[in-house]
């Protein structure tokens, strides 16, 4: 290869995404930040292209010299499909990502190169041995350094921003302190740290780098590393920034550091709750959230004026059938804004996974299928079909109008509830506009709209007037899957 190396970077979309009928506004949220932090290493020679099938048709025809594709579990199949189409065509291709790490074998068929976890340090290295003429079949990041301090900044240039409601996604750590038996992270972060963050002056500097108010913080667990999450939110204060996020119920118990995220922005957090029932907890070697008063949680939360968008997960093997009724009567009585519901599904590379597939319980591989709405092994407590039928009841029961109000009148104040009511019941509105607007291209004109509705939440929560707040709900999850 010659000095400037022509670099297609592409993250492959599942089928739903790309229908020019219905696609569900998640799709159109976030941008690839994982490629455009790999994007970074390259040299600034290269000619780097950067497509997104899930907002634009990739490209065929083209000829570059090396293809990045990154590949999630949904869409391995399609990603599988791009790099055998490069490769015929002569490009080196590379894939990596959390299936690739998952299941190397079934990757390494259509790549030259492999990757196994995290790659700042991997990369890197693959592109001077591939400058040298000498790349290797596989990099694992198991025993590779692993730290994000002084990581290149992310090429957000390459981000096609207007095709985005949230192009201000930004992650400041990777992993997570816990080891939920159904989590990515475990296989993931194996063989190095599982947890670990940026120094906080870089985040404030990638913070500093984004235009507008709103940020959407894509960690696992913001306040995991309370030190590095106290000297973030201190440094944040006075920025103006309103803010997403994710964290663990135990978190918010402890200390004031749920006060410091809110002085420092925050509006609203996606919590994993994921089951009422202890028996599940356990299994799910979950006890972060054993013993925890969720009722607490959400108190605490609530008299800060920080939305909730529960997390919660059917079809564990102590769940019975009313297990929907049951935790939407509780999300609903408790007034939780926003749910996100998951069918349990063991991704390969988990202790779930490992332990279904020894008890025989894995009903078929179809990586496609493996989207949380879908049972993909036999439940123990109901029927498959039961499982299925429980959690679509399970969105229309806690989207309805009927518990949109009553979920309104759970709030303390009366300003709460109004709150509550307008964004449970704008999104509800609003839904087959999004559809619209992703149609036309012009998701980006929404996004003032976005910040001025949460600057809104901001001027409510001192007590002013109520507020909407869009684009949150059945289909745009809070936080999108699994964390925390
Ligand atoms: C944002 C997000 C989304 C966004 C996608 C946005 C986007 N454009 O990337 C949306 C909302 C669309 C989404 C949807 C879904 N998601 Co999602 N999502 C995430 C989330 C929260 C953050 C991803 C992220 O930006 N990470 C930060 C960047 C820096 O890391 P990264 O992307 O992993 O990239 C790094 C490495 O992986 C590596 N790398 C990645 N690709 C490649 C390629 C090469 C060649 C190389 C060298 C390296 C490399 O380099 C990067 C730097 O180290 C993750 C959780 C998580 N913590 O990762 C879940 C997660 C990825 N999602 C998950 C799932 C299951 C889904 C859904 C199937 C679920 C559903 N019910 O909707 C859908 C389907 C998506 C699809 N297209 O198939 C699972 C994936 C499980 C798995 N084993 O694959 C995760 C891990 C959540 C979880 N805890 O279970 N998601
Ligand atoms: S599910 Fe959440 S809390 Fe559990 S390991 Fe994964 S990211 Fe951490």
């Amino acid at each position: 290869m010659g000095v400037s190396v022509k670099i297609k970077l592409v993250l492959p979309a599942l089928t739903e995404a790309t229908s020019p009928y219905w696609r569900p506004i998640k799709y159109s949220l976030f941008p690839p930040l994982g490629l455009a932090t790999l994007a970074a290493y390259c040299d600034p020679d290269d000619e780097l292209t950067l497509e997104d099938e899930h907002v634009e048709a990739v490209r065929l025809d083209d000829a570059p010299d090396l293809v990045v594709i990154q590949v999630y579990i949904t869409n391995a199949h399609r990603a599988y499909a791009l790099a055998d189409h490069y490769r015929a065509r002569g490009a080196y291709v590379i894939l990596g990502g959390l299936h690739v790490t998952s299941l190397p074998d079934e990757a390494a068929v259509h790549a030259d190169t492999i990757f196994l976890g995290p790659a700042e340090a991997t990369f890197p290295a693959f592109l001077l041995d591939l400058r040298a003429g000498a790349p290797q079949r596989r990099y694992d990041a198991a025993g590779a350094v692993r730290t994000l301090h002084g990581v290149p900044p992310i090429r957000r240039d390459l981000l096609k921003r207007h095709l985005y409601l949230v192009p201000n996604s930004i992650v400041v750590s990777r992993g997570c302190p816990h080891h939920c038996n159904f989590c990515y992270k475990d296989a993931f972060f194996e063989g190095g740290p599982g947890f670990y963050t940026q120094r906080v002056d870089e985040a404030l500097a990638e913070i500093d780098r984004l235009p507008g108010r709103h940020l959407y913080f894509l960690d696992d667990h913001l306040l995991g590393n309370a030190k590095f999450a106290r000297g973030l939110f201190a440094g944040m204060r006075g920025m103006g920034r309103l803010f997403q996020g994710a964290s663990t119920v135990d978190a918010i118990l402890r200390g004031d550091l749920i006060e410091q995220a809110v002085e420092a922005g925050l509006r609203s957090i996606f919590i994993g709750f994921e089951t009422l029932d202890e028996r599940n907890l356990r299994t799910a070697n979950k006890p972060q959230n054993l013993g925890r008063d969720y009722d607490r949680v959400i108190r605490r939360l609530d008299d800060l004026g920080v939305m909730i968008n529960g997390s919660f997960v059917f079809g564990l093997d102590d769940d019975d059938p009313d297990v929907f009724s049951r935790t939407v009567d509780w999300a609903v009585g408790r007034g939780v804004t926003t749910a996100t519901f998951h069918i349990a599904t063991p991704y390969p590379g988990t202790a779930l996974f490992r332990e279904m597939e020894q008890a025989g319980r894995i009903l078929h591989r179809d990586w496609r299928r493996y989207d949380t709405r879908t049972v993909v092994f036999s439940p123990r407590g109901m029927s498959a079909a039961q499982l299925k039928a429980g959690y679509d009841r399970a969105y229309r029961e806690f989207y309805a109008w009927g518990s949109v109000l009553r979920g309104s009148q759970a709030h303390a104040t009366v300003s709460r509830g109004l709150k509550h009511l307008a964004y449970a019941g704008g999104w509800k509105r609003l839904e087959p506009m999004w559809d619209r607007v992703i149609r036309s291209r012009h998701l980006s004109r929404m996004r003032p709209v976005l910040e001025s509705v949460l600057a809104t939440v901001d001027v409510l929560q001192r007590g002013g007037p109520a507020e909407a707040r869009p684009g949150l709900g059945p289909d745009a999850p809070a936080q999108p899957q699994g964390a925390a």
